[in-house]
């Protein structure tokens, strides 16, 4: 059960971009590995992912410095710790960086060496991931939220919101959530080009069509679910991430969205017009991570009657959670192992979250790879919400499949979409 050695590798995320694998190798000869996904709209408070900056290589986005904090800095200290005692491993990478934000050795080389820990030591128990993390009290599979039309930093359209996502709650079972979600996204596909709308796609594999209006983009995902048979609010729901910090004029106050200057309370309304119109039930990000003052009036205005869920402004971390929680900002946060760089300060985050009454989405990154990390940390966690992009793509689909396999293993788990039943008056 102790740890040999750990081994790194510069390897492509789905943007095509260089990530890291990190290998963690056990003296018994098991092996655990992993990959670190990348954000684009990604929040200042976040760890730092450490990139090369070497513009000959890649485009200054190498690897290499994180790779050498693996192999040459944490592999011969770690050296003969157990695998078991993840938070034991997660202590000493946060002391060894020494930082606040994990600049010196890279969050990115941090978490590679976190998760893929984690993985070898539940190879060690010879049980499934999500049963590592969970243990027997982990039953059920979560509600995903799926990106079909891709805006912002995402995709080259004018689309000035970057996720416009459908959650299939209405179901029993995860798989049947899953076919609703695939049947309405090649409706989709087939409406956007009888409109002579382009159907390639954006970062996350939701579409990226050449339209600039919220309503526009909210008004196709409806004609798609009704088209396709089920019936929206009933059976789905719909979603938004405004990542509204890319919005955010620090120096006027003000947001810009579909080319007006928009102040706070102008963005609240616009959003509760858009709530009275659509069967919109979650929003994320509606407003910028510095704009404390603005999300405590949208949580008091909005806060009861759907999800309002902090990304940029939490960023997984404690210690902004906790202001936020006192501050009465938000009423769920997004989970991304990324952003504060280990396993066990994610499951911290996560632990806060479920004291203090806030929902968890565990959620993918805009940049991704072919690791399914993030489902068995949704279902072992046991998280109500899952967002891990379009039900296209690889790096998208691989966790969706992950869930169904996950949901086959277990023995009838549960489907937590009655939840959203207590929301918008239901
Ligand atoms: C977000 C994420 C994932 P990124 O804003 O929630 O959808 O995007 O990884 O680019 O930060
Ligand atoms: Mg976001």
């Amino acid at each position: 059960m102790k740890i040999k050695d750990l081994k790194a590798y510069e390897v492509l995320d789905s943007r095509g971009n260089p990530t890291l694998k990190v290998v963690c190798i056990l003296e018994n000869g098991v092996k655990g590995s992993a990959f670190v996904p990348s954000g684009a709209s990604t929040g200042t408070y976040e760890a730092l992912e450490l990139r090369d900056g070497d513009k000959k290589r890649f485009h200054g986005k190498g690897v290499l410095k994180a790779i050498s904090s693996v192999e040459n800095e944490i592999a011969p200290r770690i050296k003969d710790m157990s695998v078991l005692e993840q938070k034991e491993i997660d202590e000493f990478l946060i002391k060894l960086d020494g930082t606040e934000n994990k600049s010196r050795l890279g969050a990115n080389a941090i978490l590679g060496v976190s998760l893929s820990a984690a993985r070898a030591a539940s190879h060690v128990h010879g049980i499934p991931l999500y049963r590592y993390i969970g243990g027997l009290n982990s039953n059920s599979i979560p509600v995903p939220f799926m990106n079909f039309i891709n805006g912002g930093v995402h995709a080259d359209n004018p689309l000035d919101i970057q996720e416009f996502m459908i959650i299939p709650f209405g179901f029993k079972k995860f798989r049947d959530a899953l076919r609703a979600g695939s049947e309405i996204y090649q409706t989709l596909k087939k409406i956007l080009k009888e409109k002579g709308l382009t159907t390639s796609v954006g970062d996350e594999g939701g579409f990226a069509p050449q339209i600039e209006s919220t309503e526009k983009a909210l008004s196709l995902l409806m004609e798609a679910i009704e088209k396709t048979g089920y019936k929206p609010g009933e059976e789905i729901a719909l979603a938004l991430d405004v990542a509204a910090t890319e919005l955010w004029n620090d120096e006027k106050n003000t947001y810009h969205l579909e080319g007006k200057e928009m102040s706070i309370e102008e963005m609240i309304e616009f959003y509760k017009k858009l709530i009275e119109n659509f069967p919109i039930y979650s929003i994320e990000d509606p407003l910028a991570e510095e704009d404390w003052e603005g999300w405590k009036m949208l949580t008091q205005e909005l806060g009861e009657k759907i999800l309002i869920i902090g990304d940029d402004i939490f960023v997984t971390n404690p210690k902004r959670f906790e202001k936020g929680i006192k501050e009465k900002v938000a009423n769920s946060i997004l989970i991304k192992l990324n952003q504060i760089g280990t396993l066990s300060e994610t499951l911290e985050t996560i632990n806060i979250a479920k004291a203090n009454g806030y929902n968890t989405v565990i959620s993918h990154r805009s940049g991704e790879t072919e690791d399914t990390f993030i489902a068995d940390l949704a279902v072992g966690s046991n998280a109500l919400f899952i967002k891990t992009g379009a039900v296209a793509r690889g790096e998208r689909t691989c966790k969706y499949n992950r869930l169904l396999e996950i949901e086959e293993e277990m023995n009838s788990p549960f489907y937590p979409g009655e939840f959203f039943k207590k929301f918008r008056g239901k």
